[in-house]
C-alpha cells in the first residue's frame, strides 16, 4: 500500500461494542492483543492511548506496578511492529469527575485530576510515546451559573502548568470539542486550545489535535480549523472522521458524509506536508448495525478514503485553480472541484 509517507492510528476504542445511550452493546468485545492485529492487517502503524487502554485500573496500582505495566505494554506493541502515537487521561468515566475534572469545583477532584495527568505521563514515558492528549470531556456545565468561567479558564491553564512542569518533556495536544458529553464546553474550537497553550509556562510544549466531528459540532469548517492551528504551527494529531450536521457525535468513517469536506481537510494537510508533522488519527466508529465479523471496515475505508483524496490533491490542475482564483470565476472553480471529485 503507498502510503505517501503518511502514519495512520487508531485507538482501542475505534473497535468497539456498538452500545449506545438507548441500548446495549451489539457486539462481543474484542481483546486488546485481537485488536492489535487489526493494525497490522489494515496498515496502521500506531496506536491511541487512555491511560487505561494502556494500564487497566491504574487508580488501583502503584506508580512501580504501573510502570511494569506500560513497559509490557510497550513491549508487546513493539512485537507487533507498532508504536503509541499518544496517551490521554481519562477523566470522564470515574464517579469523582462527574462535575469535572481540572474545572470540578470540588478540590479534591481537582486533585485527583491531576495526580491521574501525572500518572498518564508515566505511562507515555514507558511507552515511549511523546504526545499527552487533552480531550476535555466533562470541562464544562449543564448550567452555566454552575461554575464561575473565568476561575475555571485559570484551572486549565494552571492544570496544564503543573504538568509541563512534572514532566520536563513530553508535548500535551488539547482536542476541543464544543459539545458532549456536557452541554457546553469550555474549550470548543483550536482558537480556544491555542489560546490556552499560549497562556502556559512553556507556550512551545502545547499544541492541538483537530477532530473533524468536533469541528462539525461548533459548525465550523474543519479545513479551516486545521489550516489554523497549522499557520502557528500547532497542529500536531488529527482525528480525522466525518459527521452529518449538528447532532450527537457519529464518528462516521472520514469522508462518508461529506466528500468534499473531507477533500478539503486532506489537500491543507498535504499541501503542508503533515506527514512530516504528526499521525493521522482516524477516530471512527462502526456502525450500530454492522455484524462483529465486519466491523473493522470503517478503519479500512477511512485510510483508503483518505489515500485516494491524497491523490487527487495531488492530481488537482494547480494552474486551472490559479487561472479561476486570478479571474475571480469561483463557479469555475467550483465545477473544476466538483468535476475532479466526481471523475
Ligand atoms: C474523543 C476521543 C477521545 C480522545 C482522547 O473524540 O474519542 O477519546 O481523542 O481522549
Ligand atoms: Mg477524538
Amino acid at each position: 500500500m503507498e502510503k505517501f509517507g503518511y502514519r495512520f492510528s487508531f485507538g482501542p476504542w475505534n473497535i468497539h461494542e456498538g452500545a449506545d445511550p438507548f441500548g446495549p452493546p451489539v457486539r462481543p468485545s474484542r481483546t486488546f492483543d485481537d485488536k492489535l492485529e487489526v493494525y497490522k492487517q489494515l496498515g496502521f502503524d500506531a496506536v491511541q492511548f487512555h491511560d487505561d487502554d494502556a494500564v487497566p485500573n491504574l487508580d488501583e496500582l502503584s506508580p512501580a506496578q504501573i510502570r511494569a505495566a506500560a513497559q509490557a505494554m510497550r513491549q508487546k506493541l513493539s512485537d507487533a511492529g507498532l508504536v503509541a502515537e499518544f496517551v490521554a487521561p481519562r477523566l470522564w468515566e470515574d464517579p469523582r469527575t462527574t462535575d469535572g475534572a481540572f474545572t470540578a469545583n470540588d478540590p479534591a477532584v481537582r486533585a485527583y485530576a491531576i495526580d491521574r495527568a501525572k500518572k498518564t505521563m508515566d505511562i507515555a514515558n514507558e511507552l515511549g510515546a511523546e504526545l499527552i492528549v487533552w480531550w476535555l470531556a466533562r470541562e464544562g456545565t449543564y448550567l452555566r451559573e454552575a461554575k464561575d468561567g473565568v476561575a475555571m479558564t485559570h484551572r486549565l491553564v494552571e492544570a496544564l502548568n503543573t504538568m509541563l512542569e512534572y514532566d520536563p518533556h513530553l508535548r500535551i495536544a488539547i482536542e476541543p470539542k464544543p459539545n458532549e458529553p456536557m452541554d457546553i464546553a469550555y474549550i470548543p474550537t483550536m482558537g480556544h486550545g491555542l489560546a490556552l497553550g499560549n497562556a502556559t509556562s512553556q507556550p512551545e510544549r502545547v499544541g492541538v489535535l483537530m477532530e473533524s466531528a468536533h469541528a462539525v459540532l461548533a459548525n465550523l469548517d474543519p479545513a479551516d480549523e486545521i489550516s489554523f492551528a497549522l499557520a502557528f504551527g500547532k497542529l500536531w494529531s488529527v482525528h480525522l472522521n466525518d459527521q452529518n450536521s449538528l447532532k450527537y457525535d457519529q464518528d462516521r468513517a472520514f469522508g462518508a458524509v461529506d466528500v468534499r469536506r473531507a477533500f478539503n481537510q486532506v489537500r491543507v494537510l498535504d499541501e503542508n506536508e503533515y506527514w512530516k508533522i504528526g499521525m493521522v488519527g482516524l477516530d471512527v466508529k462502526a456502525l450500530r448495525t454492522q455484524p462483529a465479523e465486519l466491523a473493522t471496515k470503517h478503519l479500512a475505508n477511512s485510510l483508503n478514503m483518505f489515500l485516494r483524496l491524497v491523490q487527487l490533491s495531488r492530481s488537482l490542475d494547480r494552474e486551472a485553480v490559479a487561472q479561476f482564483v486570478a479571474t475571480r470565476d469561483y463557479d469555475g472553480l467550483d465545477w473544476l472541484i466538483l468535476n475532479h471529485l466526481l471523475a
